[in-house]
């Protein structure tokens, strides 16, 4: 259908709204369809800590995101900093060539959670409880919250043209993720699924990656519409270069602990400042201790 007649995304945003419930019933948790897609986003899960969702949000539903973020785009935040795979600095005396020492660039921009309008659509995607309830299933989790941290709560991230987000591990358990913008050349996720593990860093297999090894390395292209979920923990991973234009995801984050939300220092870190309620939660913690 050209765009000119798509249908306008009604205000109150149903999951019927939002996403391709033909495709991916998440309206119907009860149905053989649910049970299928529930199914196939855990295989990948356990086999290679990754599935991936085509085409998951209804087209005009994307449109109203991609013009979201893109408003919003101008007011990321920019991180620039040379990091390891692991965010750590590496112990003294640590050979060069050794992965807690390969330092890469970042350059990259998140647009921080308060700035999305709330009867917005990236809003009402993230507030959306048929696909919290998806996402806590998908990844083994009785029930997930979404995270009431002001800024951290759901972010666009902005890849520019020519940066690449350098090879790393997470340090939370999983993301989930949607395509908004994507290039034709370069842009592409790359992983190496369980790499390491709880017991093992396995430090020699990370190296040869970092060092160009590509056999056992997957890569995918998040597509706009796309839905990601990955746990990021054990699997090394990376966004590759976008050509000729920006890359932009939407992250979502989920919590197990609803009262979950960053203390100011940590906000400050990410953002440079800090939101009334990260001040509040010190308090909360100080009472505690
Ligand atoms: O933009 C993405 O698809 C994910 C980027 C990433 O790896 C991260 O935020 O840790
Ligand atoms: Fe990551």
């Amino acid at each position: 259908m050209p765009a000119s007649e798509a249908k306008p995304v009604p205000p109150d945003f149903s999951t019927e709204d939002l996403f391709d419930v033909a495709a991916y019933p998440l309206n119907k948790p009860e149905s053989a369809a649910y049970k299928d897609m529930l199914a196939a986003a855990v295989e990948g899960l356990n086999t290679v800590n990754c599935a991936q969702l085509a085409n998951f949000v209804r087209p005009e539903t994307l449109a109203a995101m991609q013009a979201e973020a893109e408003a919003l785009a101008p007011d990321a935040v920019f991180h620039e900093a040379s990091l390891n795979p692991y965010f750590s600095q590496p112990p003294e005396g640590t050979p060069a060539d050794h992965p807690l020492n390969r330092f890469s660039p970042r350059r990259h921009g998140m647009v921080r959670g308060d700035k999305f309008a709330r009867g917005g659509v990236i809003w009402s995607v993230f507030q959306n409880p048929d696909l919290c309830r998806f996402v806590a299933e998908a990844l083994g989790y009785e029930k997930l919250y979404t995270y009431r941290d002001p800024y951290a709560c759901t972010n666009v991230n902005v890849q520019p043209e020519g940066c690449e987000f350098a090879w790393h591990f997470d340090n939370n358990d999983f993301t989930v993720s949607f395509g908004l913008k994507q290039t034709e050349e370069g842009g592409a996720f790359e992983y190496v699924p369980n790499l390491r593990s709880r017991e093992d860093e396995n430090y020699d297999a990370v190296k040869q990656v970092l060092d160009g090894d590509r056999s056992n390395l997957r890569s995918l292209k998040l597509r706009p519409g796309d839905l990601q979920l990955f746990r990021g923990g054990y699997t090394l991973h990376r966004v590759t270069a976008p050509e000729g234009g920006e890359r932009q995801s939407l992250l979502l984050s989920y919590v197990t602990d609803p009262e979950d939300i960053a203390t100011s220092d940590k906000a400050i870190r990410i953002w440079g400042e800090a939101h009334p309620d990260h001040y509040a939660r010190d308090r909360q913690l100080a009472e505690i201790n």
